[in-house]
Formats: C-alpha cells, sequence, structure tokens
C-alpha cells in the first residue's frame, strides 16, 4: 500500500531540486493531504518549497474523517490564503468541484490573452495520501499507478484535463514528519509509515488511548463494549474478548486483535475519525 521510501539527506535535497524545477512550468499547485492527520500528512517544508505559487489543498480521504473537522480545517487553511477542497478520490467525490475551481483559475489566466494558454498544474504530496487516485480521477483513466507499486517515470509528460488545463503526470512525492513521535504515530494509525515502525499490539493500544480520550462513543458502539474501562490495555483485552482474540490456555490474542483494530480504523469501520484538529 506504501511507498517504502527511504528518505536520506541526499534524497531530500533531489526531491527539492527536482520540485523547485517543475514549479517553474506550472501555474498551480495542488497539495494533497489526509484529512484525518493534516498535520503530519504534510511534508514540513512545504511552504518554503511552494512559497508564492497558487496553491489548492486538497483535504482528501474526507470519507474516512470526522466533517466538522473538515470544515474547521478547510476554513483554516483558507484563512491561510490557500483554496481549499475536501475530497473522496476513491469514490471521485469533488473532483467536478476542483475542475470547475481549476477552470475559474485558468480563465482568470486568459481572460486578456488572445491566445489562450493552458493552465498547468503539478500534485504534491507525502506517501499514500492519494496523489495517484487524484491523478486517475482528473483524467477519468488509469493513468497513475496507486498502490504499492512504484510509478515508472518516462520522463515528464503532460496529461490534458477538461477545459484547457494540463497536469504534470508523475506527481512530486515529498517526505513526511517523520521526526516528530506524535506525528510518526499519527502517519503509522492511518498506515502511512511502514507498520514495523512500531510492533502492531503496540500501535494499536496507542490507538485506543486515542480514541478512549477522542472517539469514546465510536469506540463503544463498534466494540459493543457496555462501559469503557480506564486503561487502554483493559479497553483492549475486552474487545479482544468480545471478538474471539483468544489463544489457548485464555491468553488475549494480541496480534490478531491489533491487526482488527488497525485494519477497522484504517478503513473508517469504526468511524469518521480525524486524529488532528485545528489548534483553537
Ligand atoms: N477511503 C479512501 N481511500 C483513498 C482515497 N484516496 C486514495 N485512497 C486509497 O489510499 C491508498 C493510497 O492512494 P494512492 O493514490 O496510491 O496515494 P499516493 O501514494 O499519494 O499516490 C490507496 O489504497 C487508495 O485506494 C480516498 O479519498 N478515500
Ligand atoms: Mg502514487
Amino acid at each position: 500500500m506504501i511507498e517504502n521510501i527511504n528518505w536520506y539527506p541526499g534524497h531530500m535535497k533531489k526531491t527539492r531540486e527536482l520540485i523547485q524545477q517543475n514549479l517553474k512550468m506550472v501555474d498551480a499547485v495542488v497539495e494533497v493531504i489526509d484529512a484525518r492527520i493534516p498535520v503530519s500528512s504534510r511534508n514540513p517544508i512545504i511552504d518554503e518549497l511552494v512559497k508564492n505559487k497558487k496553491r489548492i489543498v486538497i483535504l482528501n480521504k474526507s470519507d474516512l474523517s470526522d466533517s466538522s473537522a473538515n470544515k474547521a480545517w478547510e476554513q483554516h487553511f483558507k484563512e491561510r490564503g490557500n483554496l481549499v477542497l475536501s475530497m473522496n478520490c476513491m469514490s471521485g467525490g469533488g473532483a467536478n468541484q476542483l475542475l470547475k475551481l481549476l477552470g475559474r483559475l485558468q480563465e482568470e489566466k486568459n481572460r486578456d490573452q488572445a491566445r489562450k494558454k493552458p493552465y498547468r498544474l503539478m500534485i504534491v504530496g507525502v506517501p499514500n495520501v492519494g496523489k495517484s487516485s487524484l491523478i486517475n480521477r482528473l483524467t477519468g483513466k488509469k493513468s497513475a499507478q496507486t498502490g504499492d507499486r512504484p510509478g515508472v517515470t518516462k520522463g515528464k509528460q503532460w496529461l490534458n484535463l477538461p477545459g484547457n488545463m494540463q497536469l504534470l503526470d508523475t506527481p512530486g512525492i515529498l517526505w513526511p514528519k517523520f521526526e516528530d513521535p506524535k506525528a510518526g504515530l499519527d502517519l503509522a494509525f492511518c498506515g502511512s509509515i511502514k507498520d514495523e515502525v512500531l510492533d502492531l499490539a503496540t500501535l494499536a493500544l496507542e490507538l485506543i488511548k486515542v480514541l478512549q480520550a477522542d472517539y469514546p462513543k465510536l469506540l463503544k458502539e463498534r466494540y459493543k463494549l457496555d462501559e469503557l474501562r480506564e486503561t487502554p490495555l483493559e479497553n483492549m483485552d475486552a474487545i479482544a474478548v468480545k471478538r474471539g482474540c483468544i489463544l489457548p490456555g485464555k491468553r488475549i490474542d494480541y496480534e490478531r486483535i491489533a491487526k482488527v483494530l488497525l485494519d477497522e480504523f484504517r478503513s473508517g469501520t469504526i468511524g469518521k475519525i480525524t486524529l488532528e484538529k485545528v489548534e483553537a
């Protein structure tokens, strides 16, 4: 599911240079982030990289996140001078709105021009936020690989979008905020960094800790718990019992219940959850 990139300083420097070269060719940048973790799924130096280019922030996977939090994040990014849109690039929700918005920018650019130039865009974002899915949604074809197979780069190509717009076919893949432990956890919950970073049982226990604090009702309802217990471990045990994740000798099968919890969080089965809220 994830592009397993090992970021090291040389690679980051190269990425930065490549993005800066590509920026010279485009009118606007589409920055894709994960609506469940709008802080951690942004590249730490994105503002410095993109500088004054027009920017459209896409809160993607908004089908999995809390809709009131989506609204607050939309407001947050608008206040900082970006255009912003919540999307679901899996189903295509928001794609027409985005094309409409881009169409307006294209018309603005060409308002007084005799020869209408195409409006050019590039997509940027950290791994797993849905860049390839967005390209496919906008072009209406399977032009970009989604999932775990790294795309084959054939040199730069412009993909034509409706309404005299062109999209750079290879998105800029940026490094995430991995140096901050809270960001590392949130990225891991969402499946955006390798699971081996923590063992699954520890990761799931951390997830329960967050959910029992911020979404107790969803946790209780999903796992049919009468009451939440005090500690994450007690809750994990109770959930494991409900789900029959028990080993011989009546020991809890932590490995198995951890996988259930993480899978059900990632697929939105526990509910629509945003892990990072706009700070008041
Ligand atoms: N639920 C949901 N899943 C999505 C959405 N967009 C992408 N995905 C999934 O997220 C994973 C990563 O998407 P991909 O486009 O490969 O991300 P990339 O690494 O940024 O190119 C894939 O399994 C997609 O199917 C979305 O809006 N909602
Ligand atoms: Mg991709």
